[in-house]
């Protein structure tokens, strides 16, 4: 016999509720739990004055294991200086250092594994890096030891620049027990422990002592000190 319209129907309502419910109690078994991190980044000059560049500093979480697509970046050299000075990219991320000026420039870092030199070059040329390892990558210019910038290369997507008045938001960092790290580049690292149990707001606040901090001549990519005058 066959239904009637009526019944069949009502039949396919029934099965759409029961598979709502059965949906409901999967997603109730297995929330997808992941919080939030808000707060506050103090970067302290000496007298204790907040920094001017607190917006150069960077926050992140270490631990979580999730990648993504790599995001890339441009770092000019520009006026004889990086800029931006400070970039965060995700690890396999390329990164390319245009040259605007009229001079060679000779950009170069000797930071571990991170270690690049792309010899010379001036306007038009470009050259880049594709940045593999986690960590903080100093970057030089082998011409104008004047010149230097900072390449933040992150394996998660957990991280945030700070905003001018010091606040950050990092969101979707998922559950576990992270380290979380706040950086600055005259304060050097700072770390917290941060458990993630529940989805929500985390907060956590960090003061980076830039007090201390002294300007120190580095050496080029030869590892030799600069020599007086600028050769080009
Ligand atoms: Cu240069």
């Amino acid at each position: 016999m066959l239904d009637s319209p009526e019944i069949a129907g009502g039949r396919d309502r029934m099965r759409g509720a029961w598979l709502r419910s059965v949906a409901f109690v999967l997603c109730a078994a297995t929330p997808a739990l992941a919080g939030t991190l808000q707060g506050k980044v103090a970067v302290l000059e000496k007298d204790g004055r907040l920094a001017p560049d607190t917006d150069e500093a960077v926050v992140w979480v270490e631990g979580p294991k999730v990648r993504t697509r790599p995001t890339g970046a441009t770092v000019s050299m520009k006026s004889k200086a990086f800029v931006p000075r400070v970039t965060v990219v995700s690890v396999g991320g390329r990164v390319e250092f245009p040259n605007q000026d009229s001079i060679f420039h000779n950009v170069f870092s000797v930071s571990g594994e991170n270690r690049f030199d792309l010899a010379l070059y001036k306007k038009p040329k470009s050259g880049f890096k594709v940045f593999e390892q986690p960590g903080v990558v100093r970057i030089y210019c082998n011409i104008h030891p004047q010149m230097s910038g900072f390449v933040l290369v992150r394996d998660n997507p957990f991280w945030a620049r700070v905003s001018a008045d010091g606040s950050f938001s990092i969101e979707g960092v998922p559950g576990g027990t992270w380290v979380v790290k706040a950086w600055h580049e005259r304060s050097g690292e700072s770390a917290q422990t941060l458990q993630v149990t529940e989805a929500g707001a985390l907060v956590a606040s960090f003061s980076l002592d830039a007090s201390k901090f002294r300007r120190a001549p580095h050496k080029n990519k030869f590892g030799k000190d600069y020599e007086a005058g600028e050769k080009y």
